[in-house]
Parts: C-alpha cells; structure tokens; sequence
C-alpha cells in the first residue's frame, strides 16, 4: 500500500517551504515557487494524483496553522483571465445604446403602471443589475427557433420581465400600448403579465419562474429531458436545444434551486447554463452581508460537479490585478465581505480608498493613479460586456458538465439614490423627476426636459442602427426569444375498447384500481400509435405500485445504460432494467425532481414539438400536498398529462399511519384551475377517466391535466354497466339500485374504494331496517360543483331569462329520500355539491390525522365504514320524520357502534 503522500514520491520537500510569508501577504505573490511542483505535477502525475496531491498540500498547509480554503474554492477574481478573453464580436456602442434603451423603457414601464393611482407595481432594479446578461445572450447567445435548429430554452429571471418586455418593444415585437398595459391584464386588448406566464401569454412566454427556486430545478429536468427525448429518437432535431437559466442569488436560498444539482452534473449535461445574478441583495438585504455569496455557491457547485465560472470584476480591474504582486489585492478581495462591497456600491470614492484599499498602505499606492470618482466607477464583472461574452462562450463550449455563471452586479445598476445598492432597491417603482433626469443622463436617453417627467417610452425608428442591429442579430440567430409555439401533431388516442381486462370486471379475482391502472399502463405502453409516447414517471415507488414488471417491458432511462450485471437479473420481469433508451423516468426519492419531469414531458407539445403522455405515479401523499406549487406551476405551464396519486385514502392505506395516509389531496388537487380531479371506485372507471383525457389533451389539444386517485385495496372489480360512461366523466352515476319493495328510500353517494362501504350499508339498511338505498360512484366532486358553479353565475347575470339548473341538480331531483355520501377523503370534498343536493347532504370523512391500524379499526374510527354510512342513512331518515329517533338508537346498539367512541381531533371554537 502507498502510504507515502504524492508529494514526497515525486521529490517535493516533505516540509512546508520555509520561506516566510510576508506579514498580510497571501502568499499568491509566491506563486512562482510553485512552478517547480506543478511542473513535477505535470510531467509525473495522472489525473488522479493529481487531485492526492493537490489534498496533500492543503492538508500540510492546515498542518501548519494556515486557514487553507477549502479545496471548492478559488480565489475572489474572474475565472478567465483577461490574456484568455476572446474578441467581442459585436458592435459595443451600438449594444450599449441599445440596452440603455432597454433599461429606460423597463424602468418607465414600472413607473408608468404606479401611477395615476393604478398602483400595480413592478421591479426596476432586478432588471437593472441583469441588464447585460441578458443584453449579451440575445445580441450573441439566445438561438430563436426559426432557423436550423432547435430554438433555446430560457427560464428568465421572474420578476426581471420588464426587462424582457422592454427588448420585445425594441424588436417590434410589442407595443407602446402594451407596455402601458404592463400589468393591466383586464384592459382593453388585454395586457402584459406580471411575471412569465404561459398560461397568460401563451405565445411568448415558455416558463413560469416567478415562484422562486423551481425555475432553477424546472431548466435542469428540462435539460435532462432534452437528453431523454435524444435517446429515444423523439427530438425533432439533430441540434439539441441548449437550456438556460437565470436564477437570482437570493433565490438559491430555495431548496429546490440548489436540491437537483448533482443531477445535472452526474448526467453530464453540457446543454445547460445556468447565470447566477449575484447582485450580493434579495428583497429585505443582503444575501450574505457576512459572508461571500459568490464564493458559497463556487464551492457548492464545484461540489456538485458543475463547471464554474466567475464573473466578479470588470475590466477596469484588469490593470490593478496585473500591478498585484504582492498579492495584497487578491488578499483584500477574499477578505471583504459582500456587506462590505454593498457599502462600496452607495459609498464615494474616498470612503472606498480608506475602507477598502487603506486596510494595507501598499494596496493604497496600487489606486494613487486614480481619483476618487474613478474609483467608484471600479465596476463589476457583470456589468462589463467583455467579461459577460467570454464566460458565455467558455460556457457554451464546454463538454461534459453543466456550467454554472456567477456574474458579480449591483442591484439597482443605474438608479443612483432611487435605490442603487440600496437595502430599499428591491422595492422602488417609483422615480422623481431628478432621478429620472439623472438615469437619463447616465444612459444617454434621448428624452427631452419637457417629456422626462411623464417617463415617456422610446424606440428608434426601424430604420435606426439600433433597431436595424438588434434584428439582425436575432435574425442571424434564428429568430426571437422567448417564444411559445404549439406545433406538435395531435394523436390517435386509444378508446375504451383497448381496455376489455379493465372494463370486463375481474371474474372472481380481485383487484385493486392501482392494479388496474397498471394493467392499463402496460396495453398503452404496447399500443402502436401512442406507445412510444408514454412517459411513466416514478419517485422510487414502482414496487409498492407493482409497476416493476414495466422495468423489463420498456426500461428506465439512463444515460450510460446499464455498466453493471443487475442483482435481480433472473427475476424474471421485474429485474431493475436500465437502458439508454428506456423509457421509463424512475426518479429516486424526489417527488420535487418528478414533478418537474412531469411538466418537462408534459410540456414538450409546446415546446419540442412532439405530444407525450405523462403518467407521473406518486404516494399520493406526497403529491399536491408536497408539491403544490410545483403543481401550480404546471398548470400555468399548460402541462398536460395524468398525475396518478397511488396509495390514496386515509383508511385504505392502513398501516402507515399520520404521515403516509392521505384524506384531502383532491382538496389540494382542486385548487389547480385546470386539473380534472377523479376519485374512482372501479377498474373501468379508471379506463374511462384515461382514455377520454387522452383524447381531450392529446387528440383535440385541450391544455389540461387529470388527478386519478388510485387505491391498493384488493376487491372483486364489476364489469362496466352499460351507459355510465358520460356519468364517469361527469362525475356522478347510479352504480347500484337497492332492493324494489322497500319502505323507506335513501341514496348513498360513495368514492373510490370506500363505495365498498357504501355498498355495505345498502345491505344492511336492506335487510334490517327497510330501506332501499341506491349506491351512487361519485367520480368527481371538483367537476360536479365547477358546472353548478357555472350554472349558478350564468343566472344572476342573465335574471331575466329561464334559469339553468346544475347537471347534478337535474341528475338528483328525480329521486326521493335522503342523500349521503362517504369516502376516504375529508367531508369538505363531498360537501363542494351539498347546495345543489334536494334536501342537503349528510357527509362522512376523515377529517383529522390519520393512524396506523388494521382498515376496519379506521374506518370504525374514522366513521366510514358500512355500519357508520347506514346510522348516518337512518338519522337522515329521522330528521325527515320517516322514522323515530329510537330507531337510529337502537341501530347503534344493534350495529355495536359507541356513541362516546373515540374521534379525531380537529379544530373547533
Ligand atoms: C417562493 C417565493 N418566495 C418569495 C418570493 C418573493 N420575492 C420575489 S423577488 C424576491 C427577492 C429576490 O432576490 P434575488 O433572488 O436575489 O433576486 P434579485 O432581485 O436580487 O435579482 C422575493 C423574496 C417569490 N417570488 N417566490
Ligand atoms: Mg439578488
């Protein structure tokens, strides 16, 4: 074994250099001692011992008492060096005045929409400190889609988008009205987003990113899905589209900005940029007054694999940082605090050459050449054209992993005392006339003293430079960016007749709707026109579904294949089969990353050009509850696609108890304006739900989404009786009459597995206490109240014509007695149709934390269970005086139910 540290086999001293470091000093300015070890490094060594050696200094330096940075990270000064910057390849003056127009007529957009009492608010200064990001990718970076090739993927920035406005105006793309209208959806012609929202501006915008932290993880499963789609021969190109992002500093505070990274990297995705805007400020302050912001993310990055590039100082610094020989202006950089550097942005000069160069006398006599305001206008790296192009292009080029940009910007950039640097920036959308004459000033606006005060908008005329440059240069570059476009052709969806296992019944076997539906994955996956177009996606949980015999029928996606002989390789069809070509999505545990697969593939109609079929398959726990705003980004996004939340119910997944079983996700589920929200009780139920959203979302194009609530419990499953279907879809059938002859008549309207228990009741009530009870499937809730709502809003607008009645209100008046309903879910879901119920609704539900127990124990406890729903029946009855109150007594007694039971707790006045 060699033990030996690299260093010493290749004739490195062993001991630390004795020569002293210079008091202050880094010891950079020795980097020529240096040179003899890294020639030896050179000539001697691999890769990898490299890396041993490279440890092996660190550790003997921190041997010695010096606090070595941690190996992740560089010093405070721009990755590429000024010697390795390629030439810019534009037109500086002519970008520039173009982007100072960009930044007037974003800046005016904000201040215009806070007037005149409107008060819709804005961002000013975001924009301002990204400005040359941006400016630099669309003269030279963004591809547009009209060429030959794939157009780019751009997660901007949320809440930059007056930015993105202010361009599309210079490009013709937009309108003075419009920018007027920014904010002001409801105006005449309609109006510009707040924010980046497809479903608002469906042919502009491509992404939603204004909840922070998921555009950031959304761009990184959209990279790999590019990847995903290449493997498998779905990409319409041959190029593949480069993704970019551009997240906040602030926002890599979220989770999720930063939980998906080593995926990125461990995918080798080179089609991904991402731009950190690291302007040091988010809303109330600094990122990191304490710390370096930039230097935190470098070493988490570096960490995660990712190629990183910093982007810190401007060009003006280039000249000092090749005076640095002592190394001293390297030393201050690493020492100064972001809280420091903010301070610098707002401070004058003088106030620069104590703090920040008088710490050391040398470093002073660095800046004698320089006066004060000189000083001040020191700038920073992403703010300087020249750096922003090189990382861009170092960016683009490299192969093999993800790129990450860290771009040092001043918040506010360019509004001086309205807020530039400013711990208020974030918030300013108002300017006074000084201001504006100074910003004006600033970025040479040719606005006049009499019109400065109305902030007027401004555009060259098509035939300026300006405007003759910047469409040239989209044109070169394929068109604009952003741009939604839906050219994916429609599909020939299968019908319900592709489904006979599922809408035959199950004989005398049984089965759970998980069971089914898996069944049902399994034909569609086979199906010669949408089979290859089905996108499985898994967190982890195919066995617990029974999905694992999918391993070996279609395969999991990987990039590499399989390099390794699986365990499990004679298991027959369920072996852990990974393929470059699979096409199953298997996650791991990350609903978040799954969820954001689901939008990738549920989005690609839009934006790849080709109609996939999402069946993300979760706990269902862990879905609109743990991923809700994931969820709403969907449907901003216009995904389409069926989300299946396996394991549902609070009783019917039994044994996992408070954290696991679920009583309210299609409550979360309903909140998504166009999700369809299903709640089967059966085999073809489910097969109804699936293929009528196939062909709404992928034959006829409707942009929506489908949640199936699917259970694990075993029971023997019916065939389908003839003219449900509408009622299926609709949400709401007569499954089962009770008996003929009966004295009294009730109706029990039962969901998803617990219409066993609804069934139950119509047995007992039948046989003990003369009541015939109908058993209605309640296949939706959400659907059943949406149409009444519709109904309902139709009458008090149009009073004076006959009323319409809601489709359930119709469905149910023609039947007597009183209605029921019971399910796994909390009582608020069957209560969202109570008002159009004739003689109101009596609900039963899980309302509170769910237990570990044997189904029947929760369902006594819960108080769903068959004896509960004909009690329930029976105290119906009774308040409508059809039978006596003794009567619903004695069937407690009779069906051993306590009335002083124990109860879930909920929250009560
Ligand atoms: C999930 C979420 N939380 C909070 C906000 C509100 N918000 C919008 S911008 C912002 C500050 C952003 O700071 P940073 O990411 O640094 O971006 P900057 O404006 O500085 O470029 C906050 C808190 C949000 N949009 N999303
Ligand atoms: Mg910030």
């Amino acid at each position: 074994m060699q033990t030996k540290p690299i260093s010493q086999r290749h004739g490195i001293p062993a001991k630390p250099a004795s020569t002293p470091l210079p008091p202050g000093a880094s010891g950079i300015g020795l980097v020529n001692s240096l040179e003899g070890v890294i020639e030896v490094a050179l000539k001697n060594l691999d890769s990898a011992e490299a890396g041993l050696l490279r440890n092996d200094l660190i550790l003997r330096l921190r041997l010695a008492g010096a606090a070595a940075a941690h190996p992740v990270n560089t010093p405070y000064v721009n990755t590429i060096p000024p010697e390795a910057q390629p030439r810019y390849p534009g037109n500086r003056e002519l970008e520039r005045r173009i982007k100072s127009l960009a930044r007037w007529n974003a800046m005016a957009m904000v201040v215009n929409a806070q007037r005149n009492g409107a008060e819709v608010g804005g961002h000013i200064s975001s924009y301002a400190s990204m400005a040359t990001l941006y400016e630099v990718a669309y003269n030279h970076f963004f591809r547009g889609g009209d060429g030959n090739g794939p157009a780019d993927l751009v997660y901007f920035q949320g809440h930059t988008t007056p930015g993105n406005y202010a361009r599309a105006f210079l490009e013709y793309r937009l309108e003075e009205s419009d920018l007027h209208n920014f904010r002001r959806e409801l105006a005449e012609g309609g109006g510009l987003s707040s924010y980046p929202h497809p479903y608002l501006m469906p042919d502009f915008w491509q992404f939603p990113t204004v909840s922070m932290g998921l555009g950031p993880m959304m761009s990184i499963y959209q990279a790999r899905f590019v990847r995903y789609l290449k493997a498998r021969g779905l990409l319409q190109t041959e190029k593949e589209p480069r993704v970019w992002a551009y997240v906040g500093d602030g926002e890599s505070d979220e989770p999720e900005a930063l939980g998906a990274l080593t995926l990125a990297a461990r995918e080798g995705l080179d089609n991904l940029t991402w731009v950190v805007n690291c302007n040091l400020q988010r809303l109330d302050g600094p990122v990191r007054g304490n710390g370096k912001i930039i230097q935190e993310l470098e070493g988490v990055f570096h960490g995660a694999g990712w190629n990183v590039i910093k982007v810190i100082w401007a060009s003006q610094w280039d000249e000092l940082f090749a005076r640095d020989e002592s190394g001293l202006l390297r030393k201050r950089m690493d020492e100064a605090l972001d809280g420091d550097f903010q301070k610098y942005t707002v401070a004058p000069g003088s106030y620069i050459r104590r703090h920040f160069f008088g710490k050391y006398p040398e470093l002073l006599h660095l800046v004698d050449h320089l006066t004060d305001e000189e000083l001040t206008r020191l700038g920073r790296g992403g703010h300087d054209p020249v750096k922003v192009y090189a990382a861009y292009k170092a960016a683009v080029e490299h192969q093999g992993r993800p790129t990450v940009i860290l771009a040092k910007t001043v918040k506010g950039y360019g509004l001086g005392e309205a807020g530039e640097g400013r711990n208020i920036s974030h918030q300013q959308k108002k300017m006074n006339e000084k201001e504006l004459r100074e910003f004006r000033a600033r970025f040479d606006v040719p606005i006049s003293d009499e019109d400065i005060a109305d902030t007027p908008f401004f555009r060259p005329a098509k035939t300026s430079p300006e405007t003759k440059y910047l469409l040239e240069r989209r044109r070169k570059l394929g068109g604009f960016v952003p741009k939604r476009e839906v050219k994916a052709e429609p599909l020939r969806t299968p019908r319900l007749e592709a489904f006979p296992e599922l809408t035959k019944g199950s004989g005398a076997g049984e089965a759970s709707t998980t069971k089914s539906f898996v069944r049902l994955l399994s034909v569609l996956a086979r199906d010669p026109e949408v089979g290859r177009r089905v996108v499985p996606i898994i967190p982890d949980e195919a066995r617990t579904f029974g999905i694992d015999p999918l391993f070996s029928q279609i395969g999991i996606y990987s990039s590499t294949g399989q390099l390794y002989e699986p365990v499990d390789r004679e298991a027959g069809f369920s072996f852990y089969r990974e393929a470059k070509d699979g096409q199953i999505l298997e996650e791991g545990i990350t609903e978040a990353g799954s969820m954001a697969s689901f939008v990738a593939a549920g989005t690609a109609y839009a934006n790849h050009g080709v109609n996939l079929i999402p069946f993300y398959i979760y706990y269902s726990m862990f879905g609109p509850q743990r991923t809700g705003d994931e969820l709403w980004l969907a449907g901003d996004n216009r995904t389409k696609g069926f989300l299946l939340g396996a394991t549902s119910g609070r009783t019917t997944l039994n044994g996992e108890g408070l954290q696991h079983q679920d009583g309210h996700s299609p409550l979360n589920a309903s909140t998504i304006p166009t999700l369809y929200v299903y709640d089967p009780a059966f085999a073809y139920e489910v097969a109804a739900i699936i293929c009528d959203g196939m062909k709404r979302m992928f034959g006829d194009g409707e942009e929506i989404m489908f949640y199936i609530c699917l259970y694990n419990e075993n029971y023997a499953q019916p065939p389908m009786p003839p003219g449900c279907e509408d009622g299926i879809l609709k949400g709401l059938y007569k499954f089962k009459p009770g008996p003929a002859g009966k004295k009294h008549k009730a109706h029990i309207l039962g969901s998803g597995s617990i219409i066993r228990s609804a069934l139950g009741a119509q047995e007992i009530l039948a046989a003990r206490y003369d009541v015939s009870a109908d058993v209605w499937s309640a296949t939706s809730y959400k659907n059943l109240r949406n149409e009444a709502l519709l109904a309902e809003r139709w009458n008090m607008l149009h009073p004076t014509q006959p009323a319409r009645k809601p489709w359930v209100a119709q469905l149910l008046e023609k039947e007597t007695g009183p209605f029921i309903a019971v399910s796994d879910y909390m009582k608020i879901v069957p209560d969202q149709i109570a008002k159009w119920v004739p003689g109101g609704l009596t609900t039963l539900g899980t309302d509170g934390f769910g237990r570990s127990e044997t189904r029947a124990n929760l369902r006594r406890y819960f108080e769903i269970d068959a004896e509960t729903a004909a009690v329930a029946v029976l105290h119906a009855l009774s308040q409508r005086n059809a039978i006596s109150p003794e009567t619903v007594a004695q069937s407690l007694r009779d069906l051993n139910i306590d009335p002083e039971k124990s109860f879930p707790k909920i929250a009560a006045f």
